[in-house]
C-alpha cells in the first residue's frame, strides 16, 4: 500500500478477543452490545465451548466508524479432558489472533483470575481492557474499592470499566474504548453482518442452551448436539438434530418418563431458534450414546471442535 493511500482509509476495524473465567458473562456482554441473542448463555459455567465472532459497527465521538469483530471465547479453566483442552486452545487462539483483548472480571471477584491472565498473555503484550461485570450485584463504595485494588495494575491495562447489562451501564465507553485501540483499516467483513457463525452453529448452541437450562449434574457438560439436517424454506426450517451423551443413564434421564424430559429440551430450543430465525422451527430431536466422546480426539472433530 502507498503511504498515501493509507492516509485515505479513514475507518477502523480489529478482531477484540473478550475472555475471562467461565460465568463471567462474556456471551452475555456480547449479545447486549450487538442487540441480538446470538451466543448461548448460562447459570452453569463452562457454556461456551468454542469461538464465535460478533461483530459490531461504532461510530466513535468524533464520527469515526470502526468495525468490532469480537471473538467471544470459552472462559479459561484448568481441566484434563481433552475437551476442556480444546476450549483453552480456543482461548489462546482469540488471544493470539487479537489486536485488543478485553478482560471480563466480576465485580465480586478477587484479583486472582486477572493475575493468571497477565501471566498467560504478557508473552504478545497485546493491549487490553479490563471490564468489571455485573456492577448491579454491589453498592457503589464496592465499585471503588475495587477499582482501587485494580490500580496496582494501571501499568499493564489501557482502561478500566465498571459494566452491567442489567442496568445498561459501560456500553458506550467500552465500544469508544476499544476503538481507540483498532487499527486503521477498511473493514474486513459485510457491514450488515451481526457473526460469521452459521445457522447450523446457531442452532446447536440454542440447543445446547436448553441442556444447560433443563438438565442438572453432569449433563451439560457430558453432552453435545449434532445438527445432522436443515431442511430450509422461506416460512419453516425443519431441523434434524441428535444429543449425544457419555453414559446410557444420562439417555434415560434427557428422555425423562414417557419422554417429558426431552419433550421439554425440545420446546425450550424450538422455542429460541423461532425467535432467532423468525421462521416456525420443526425440530426432531434424539439422543444417542457414545462413550467417551469428550476424550476422543476423532468424535471431538465431529462436533466441529479440531484439537
Ligand atoms: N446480574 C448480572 N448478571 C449477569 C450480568 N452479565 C451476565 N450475567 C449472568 O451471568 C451468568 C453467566 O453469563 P454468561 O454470559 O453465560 O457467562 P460466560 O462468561 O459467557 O460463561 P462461559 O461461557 O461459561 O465461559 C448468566 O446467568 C448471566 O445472566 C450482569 O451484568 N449482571
Ligand atoms: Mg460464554
Amino acid at each position: 500500500m502507498f503511504e498515501h493511500e493509507k492516509d485515505e482509509i479513514d475507518t477502523k476495524a480489529g478482531f477484540v478477543a473478550v475472555v475471562g473465567r467461565p460465568n463471567a458473562g462474556k456471551s452475555t456482554l456480547l449479545n447486549h452490545v450487538v442487540g441480538e441473542k446470538l451466543a448461548m448463555v448460562s447459570k452453569k459455567a463452562q457454556a461456551t465451548r468454542k469461538r464465535m465472532n460478533i461483530i459490531v459497527m461504532h461510530e466513535d465521538m468524533y464520527g469515526k466508524e470502526s468495525q468490532i469483530i469480537f471473538v467471544d471465547t470459552p472462559g479459561i479453566h484448568e481441566k484434563e479432558k481433552l475437551l476442556n483442552k480444546f476450549m483453552m486452545d480456543e482461548v489462546l487462539k482469540a488471544i493470539g489472533d487479537a489486536d485488543l483483548i478485553v478482560f471480563l472480571a466480576p465485580i465480586t471477584d478477587k484479583l486472582t483470575e486477572y493475575e493468571k491472565f497477565l501471566k498467560m498473555s504478557e508473552r504478545k503484550g497485546t493491549k487490553h481492557i479490563v471490564l468489571l461485570t455485573k456492577m448491579d450485584h454491589v453498592k457503589q463504595g464496592d465499585i471503588l474499592k475495587k477499582l482501587g485494588e485494580y490500580q496496582k495494575y494501571q501499568d499493564k491495562f489501557e482502561a478500566i470499566i465498571p459494566f452491567s447489562v442489567n442496568k445498561k451501564i459501560g456500553k458506550r465507553q467500552l465500544l469508544d474504548e476499544i476503538s481507540k485501540y483498532l487499527p486503521q483499516s477498511p473493514f474486513l467483513f459485510d457491514t450488515e453482518i451481526l457473526t460469521t457463525d452459521n445457522i447450523r452453529d446457531i442452532y446447536k448452541e440454542l440447543i445446547r442452551e436448553s441442556i444447560f437450562e433443563n438438565l442438572s449434574d453432569e449433563i451439560p457438560y457430558e453432552s453435545d448436539v449434532t445438527i445432522e439436517k436443515i431442511d430450509e424454506s422461506d416460512t419453516l426450517d425443519k431441523v434434524y438434530a441428535t444429543i449425544v451423551v457419555e453414559k446410557e443413564t444420562q439417555k434415560g434421564m434427557i428422555v425423562g418418563q414417557k419422554g417429558v424430559g426431552i419433550k421439554r429440551v425440545g420446546k425450550l430450543a424450538r422455542e429460541q431458534m423461532e425467535i432467532f430465525s423468525g421462521k416456525k422451527i420443526f425440530l426432531d430431536l434424539h439422543v444417542s450414546v457414545k462413550k467417551g466422546w469428550s476424550k476422543n480426539r476423532d468424535s471431538l472433530e465431529e462436533f466441529g471442535y479440531i484439537v
